[in-house]
């Protein structure tokens, strides 16, 4: 697939006004995960105690960031190569804690809807189908590269 600099642009520009507001965007993402599938609950560990979703949890936080920059630079990567490469050792750390927290293939469906959701929020009046399809792809392959790990060590 192709990857033009207007897509991956749109990426780029949404998560820069994503960033000015890292609390509240990383919040609404998890919360929007556990809307959309509130048995996803129990594999994470900073809920483990508590019904309530903790408000400042800073691995929550560092989480939900690291897998914005990551789509941001599938994205870009995208663009410039027309295919996206993990880096070995992140991937292989990546697939191994997904696998070992019990994620299963639906759940990359869920955390892509809540991740569109958070950016269409975000990006208010200049959301449109494009920024839609661009985030979508750049995500879409990054989940990719983390399922094939996650298979090839199940
Ligand atoms: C942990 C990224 C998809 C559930 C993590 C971590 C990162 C990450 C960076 C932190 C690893 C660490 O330092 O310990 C991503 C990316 C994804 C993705 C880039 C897709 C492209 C998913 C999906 C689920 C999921 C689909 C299922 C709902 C989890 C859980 C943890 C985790 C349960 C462990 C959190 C904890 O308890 O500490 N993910 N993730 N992730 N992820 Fe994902
Ligand atoms: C881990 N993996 C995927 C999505 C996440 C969202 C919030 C916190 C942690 C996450």
């Amino acid at each position: 697939m192709v990857f033009s600099e207007k897509q991956e642009a749109l990426v780029k520009d949404s998560w820069e006004v994503m960033k000015q507001n890292i609390p509240e965007f990383s919040l609404r993402f998890f919360t929007l995960i556990l809307e959309i599938a509130p048995a996803a609950k129990n594999l994470f560990s900073f809920l483990k105690d508590t019904d309530e979703i903790p408000q400042n949890n800073p691995k929550l936080k560092t989480h939900a960031v690291k897998v914005f920059k990551m789509t941001c630079e599938s994205a870009i990567q995208l663009r410039e190569k027309g295919e996206v490469v993990v880096s070995e050792t992140t991937l292989k750390y990546l697939g191994s804690v997904h696998l070992q927290k019990g994620v299963i293939d639906p759940h990359f469906e869920v955390v892509k809807e809540a991740l569109l959701r958070t950016v269409r929020e975000a990006a208010g009046e200049k959301w449109n189908e494009e920024m839609k399809g661009a985030w979508g792809e750049a995500y879409d392959q990054l989940a990719t590269a983390i399922k094939a790990e996650m298979k090839a060590h199940s």
